[in-house]
């Protein structure tokens, strides 16, 4: 495999070849490679191309992933990518084709270059208020983005994400970029299927992971609830645990959950992995493919097997399918028990209401993903080489002519498998996840088999022959997991792309140590033969999944607008105009404190000497008072674990204890003007 796209022993790009591929490239080149010429007569007057490619031998399939993923400065990607970093606790943000990386987004994890969980009070508290009671949390596991929409299209307005680990989910705003809310979900440990939206972004539902432990009567409360898990009692899961799906209740005017006005449902204690939501024929529903049916709990030590082993035995384990709008009346009727702040829909009532069902999906299965008109629903094998697809209207139907073959053990009806599957399509070993272009074509990641998938769908799509079908298949470098194709899982993907979202890089990059990069790999899918054009490595937390965007969606703000604070977006209440600063010694809840009214602008601090006594509170609102875009400037105090970054037109509020006597400069930690290194201050903190 290390040689298989080694660099030795190739062959350089020939001056015929060369020109006749770039003269191809430029007739359908983006703006920005029009003004390349190559096709002039003496392209080697200027720019000695054909001495770049032989002295650096490159070879064709080379010259032409560079001409295609390279983006001069001040020309723009076509596409944002926002990807999940993972346990890194963030969200990357690319452009594609050129995978340039424009931001890092601090989300679970405290990030101090965004002044984020480093003693600004709005954003702490954003991190208090997400943590889960037991512990303030500061890392969280990143798998699934998803962006805000309107009639089932990205929006460009919010991205959801959610944080395995713990159970959360966040809310970033794409006005500026930054984390607004975080949510632990109610009776919920971990949390793997989130986030995605319904057609208008009414709720953002996310699926359990891992059993959570349940009481009957009070769900689950972190810190608190126990329960029995007894490897030598087969019903242990069955009875003393619960899966959870949850529809959390948004409001895109403030950028908020509403936790009251959210609903969940209490699933069976399988393992539930991925969801989506519909559109179009199956609007109303939502889906979840499960795996460990068996409730397998391991217990290698007590002779039982793995749960690896435990939970392959069935040939079968089940996709939910959820009438969530069904359930949405449910709750308006009153049908729910309050748990822990949220509605909760049993199991029982669930059943007796007629809102989930299963279908039989073939063993271990990965990934539930809608095809554009919302038809279809694509669940991959992962150990069996097949997606199976589900017809939305195939399901409706059998659900209304209860065509079930039998119940599961709490009594949830199975749809007869072979009422539900439209096709199953033999793609290839290890198939996890699908997207889709503008074309009628799937793309299926294969783990196993370290390729891409593409086939074609069924009508309306293709019809007769050619539908389910697969016609090609491209190595990738290695072990891919997900993959992101613009705008996919929506009505209308814009296709161009796929990006490959790789687990291993093994030998395509320099050996920097045992932990390796992941790897991107952008896949140009316009030709009949999808191309790897550039590999990307990934030097930090694992992404799993990412959605693409068309960059024309994405209106951030250039400045805020004075004085505001930007987790509210709603003017801050201490917010300055220059000239007003001014220190208060005061009181705050009972306790002695200082209050300083700050403004920051190049290169000043005013104040730039605060006098505190110790034992004080303190906190010190800062205004950047700048209208200039990029002007931002940092306020770091030494040896306090405090660094603000602040924007233009943003007031923060930094707050600490005055707990140790001293004098401590701080100082600005943005490289903001010539005098960046004088724009600095003094904390003095008097001796009580
Ligand atoms: S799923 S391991 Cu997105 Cu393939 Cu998380
Ligand atoms: Cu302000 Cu450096």
């Amino acid at each position: 495999m290390a040689k298989r796209n080694g660099r030795r022993g190739r062959k350089g790009v020939s001056r015929r070849e060369f020109l006749s591929l770039a003269g191809g490239l430029a007739v359908g080149a983006a703006v920005g490679y029009t003004a390349f010429k190559l096709t002039t007569p003496t392209p080697e007057a200027a720019i000695p191309y054909q001495d770049i490619i032989e002295k650096r031998g490159l070879t064709p399939d080379d010259v032409e992933g560079a001409l295609k993923t390279y983006l001069p400065g001040g020309v723009y990607d076509e596409f944002i990518l926002f990807a999940s970093g993972g346990h890194s606790g963030q969200v990357l943000v690319f452009g594609v084709p050129s995978m340039k990386l424009y931001r890092v987004i601090g989300v679970f994890t405290p990030e101090p270059w965004q002044g984020y969980g480093y003693g600004v009070k709005e954003t702490m508290e954003v991190l208090k208020n997400g943590s889960n009671g037991i512990r303030y949390l500061t890392w969280g596991d990143v798998h699934h983005p998803e962006i805000s929409r309107t009639n089932g299209e990205f929006d460009g307005e919010w991205l959801f994400v959610n944080d395995k680990a713990n159970g959360r989910v966040a809310v970033v705003s794409l006005k500026d970029f930054e984390t607004k809310q975080i949510v632990k979900i109610p009776n919920t440990q971990s949390q793997h299927g989130g986030a995605f939206c319904t057609p208008n972004t009414e709720y953002v539902v996310v699926g359990s992971q891992y059993p959570t432990p349940w009481d009957p009567d009070k769900g689950y409360v972190p810190g608190e609830t126990y329960v029995e898990l007894d490897p030598n009692d087969p019903d242990t899961l069955k009875d003393n645990f619960r899966g959870t799906v949850t529809f959390l209740k948004f409001d895109r005017n403030k950028g908020r959950f509403i936790l009251e006005e959210s609903f969940q449902i209490e699933l069976p204690p399988y393992s539930q992995d991925l969801v989506c939501v519909g559109w179009g024929p199956s609007d109303g529903m939502c889906f979840i493919n499960t795996f460990n049916t068996e409730m397998a709990i391991g217990g290698v030590l007590e002779g039982k097997p793995p749960v690896e082993v435990g939970s392959a035995e069935y040939d079968f384990d089940y996709l939910h399918v959820i009438l969530w709008k069904k359930a949405e009346q449910l709750v308006k009727q009153g049908k729910y028990k309050e748990m822990n702040g949220i509605k909760v829909i049993t199991l029982d009532t669930a059943i007796k209401e007629g809102i989930l069902f299963h279908a039989p999906e073939p063993k271990s299965p990965h990934g539930a993903d809608i095809a554009p008109r919302g038809d279809y629903i694509v669940v991959a094998g992962k150990l069996e080489p097949v997606a199976t697809v589900y017809g939305a209207d195939n399901i409706k139907k059998a659900i209304e002519n209860k065509d079930f073959e039998g119940k599961d053990v709490y009594g949830v009806p199975i749809l007869r498998f072979d009422a539900v599957k439209v096709a199953q399509v033999e793609l290839g070993l290890g198939p996890l996840h699908t997207e889709f272009d503008d074309k009628g074509y799937a793309y299926t990641s294969l783990f196993i088999d370290n390729k891409i998938a593409k086939w074609t769908l069924g009508p309306p799509y293709f019809e007769g022959d050619e539908a389910w079908k697969v016609v090609d298949k491209v190595d990738i470098h290695y072990n891919i997991g997900h993959l992101a194709a613009p705008e996919s899982n929506s009505p209308s993907p814009k296709g161009k792309y796929v990006v490959a979202l790789n687990k291993w890089s093994i030998d395509r990059f320099p050996n920097l140590g045992p932990l390796k990069p992941q790897n991107f790999q952008v896949i140009d899918i316009t030709g009949e033969k999808m191309k790897v054009l550039l590999d990307y490595p990934i030097g930090i937390g694992e992404p799993h999944y990412a959605k693409i965007i068309d960059i024309n969606k994405i209106k951030a703000l250039e400045v805020y607008p004075m004085g505001v604070n930007p987790i509210t977006f709603e003017k801050h209440p201490y917010a300055i105009q220059k000239g007003e600063e001014r220190i208060e010694r005061t009181t705050i809840d009972g306790r002695p404190a200082t209050v300083v009214y700050a403004t920051v602008i190049r290169s000043t601090f005013t104040p730039d000497i605060i006098r505190v006594k110790q034992g004080d509170l303190v906190r010190i609102h800062v205004t950047n008072v700048e209208t200039t875009p990029d002007a931002t400037h940092g306020f770091a105090i030494c040896e306090l674990n405090i660094n603000a970054s602040i924007e233009p037109g943003e007031t923060a509020t930094i707050e600490f204890e005055a707990d140790k006597p001293g004098v401590y400069a701080f100082y600005c930690s943005e490289f903001c003007s010539p005098l960046h290194l004088e724009m600095a201050g003094w904390l003095i903190i008097e001796p009580a």
